[in-house]
């Protein structure tokens, strides 16, 4: 658990920041251990949905810092995706379900109504995954009606290749691309500082993913409390590295900017009377933390009641996942 811990966190931190982390969780199992509360070696071999889910949300953090080669990928990408589309094909989607990038493409997908299997990877075995040279999700195989598979890597990638499969049925506009890529550049960025913007919140949202797992109490809260932890120092990092003063504030600011500047008045959505590819990946990033943390709540008394209007509208444009098996 620990080498894998930072394994995870020595993409991020260097030198005396690795070993202060590193050191922080012995410190704290060592702690619960002589309280008798937690005892991680013990519980290592059966902590795999908890493990995956702190290394998604690391990996999240970590991954939100590395898109800069994203628009050379995306051009090399999106001219493969408007390449000869067969009628059949038989889609995997490699994601985790906490990830923004993949809630993007997962969004995308569902709404042109494409049935699909989605793998939950592993973040910190990526065990599902190995096969990959890509080592980042989301990503999508694709099998041909002859069997051959292809792989299409990236979020915006899979968006772009599922709209040229379902006949560019989205209004796009002149700046939609503009959009697109504020949602990587800056509204993705403002989600782990706010997430984990406090020991408190960190906890909070760790809470939920390992409550959602089958745990004992006491293995439970030493899951918890160790990926609080970790992504509680991540966030603080990211704010130096992205120049963030007030993580609430500036995602607030962000959200309205999108209802402010991004939405034509008197139109449903950025596209006009059907949502865009920029509409699908603001909800997409945005629904990543409904429900299940204290930004969302705030959120709600932050953003204005337009965006949250907007918000609705594409919820309901998005139909339920085919899942196929
Ligand atoms: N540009 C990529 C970024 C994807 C990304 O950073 N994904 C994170 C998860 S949220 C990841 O897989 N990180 C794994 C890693 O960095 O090893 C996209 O748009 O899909």
């Amino acid at each position: 658990m620990y080498v894998m811990i930072g394994i995870g966190i020595r993409t991020e931190f260097e030198g005396q920041q690795t070993l202060f982390l590193f050191r922080s969780f012995i410190a704290i199992t060592k702690m619960l251990r002589l309280l008798n509360l937690g005892r991680l070696s013990a519980v290592a071999p059966r902590v795999s949905r908890s493990k995956a889910a702190l290394g998604a949300a690391m990996s999240f953090a970590i991954g939100g810092g590395s898109l800069a080669a994203l628009s050379a990928t995306t051009k090399r990408l999106s001219t493969q995706a408007e390449a000869a589309l067969p009628a059949s094909q038989k889609i995997t989607l490699y994601q985790y379900q906490v990830c923004p990038f993949c809630n993007k493409a997962q969004t995308f997908i569902e709404y042109s109504g494409v049935p699909h299997k989605r793998v939950e990877v592993n973040p910190l075995s990526k065990k599902e995954m190995k096969f990959s040279e890509y080592k980042k999700v989301p990503f999508m195989v694709v099998e041909g009606a002859n069997g051959e598979k292809s792989q299409v890597n990236g979020s915006d990638e899979i968006v772009d290749y599922i709209a040229a499969m379902t006949g560019n049925n989205t209004p796009d506009t002149a700046d939609t691309p503009k959009w697109r890529e504020w949602v990587n550049e800056r509204l993705i960025k403002l989600l782990p500082p706010n997430i984990y913007r406090t020991p408190g919140e960190a906890l909070q949202a760790f809470d939920y993913i390992a409550k959602s797992s089958n745990f004992s109490y006491f293995e439970r809260l030493s899951a918890t409390y160790t990926g609080a932890l970790a992504m509680y120092f991540i966030a603080r990092k990211s704010l130096t590295k992205y120049n963030i003063k007030d993580a609430r504030a500036e995602l607030a600011e962000e959200m309205n900017r999108w209802a402010n500047e991004g939405l034509p008045a008197g139109k449903d959505f950025h596209g006009g009377s059907k949502p865009s590819k920029a509409d699908l990946a603001v909800y997409g990033v945005i629904r990543s933390i409904e429900g299940n943390y204290a930004t969302w709540t705030d959120m709600q008394k932050m953003v204005s009641p337009k965006f949250w209007e907007w918000y609705g509208k594409v919820k309901k444009s998005v139909q339920a996942p085919i899942l196929t098996s």
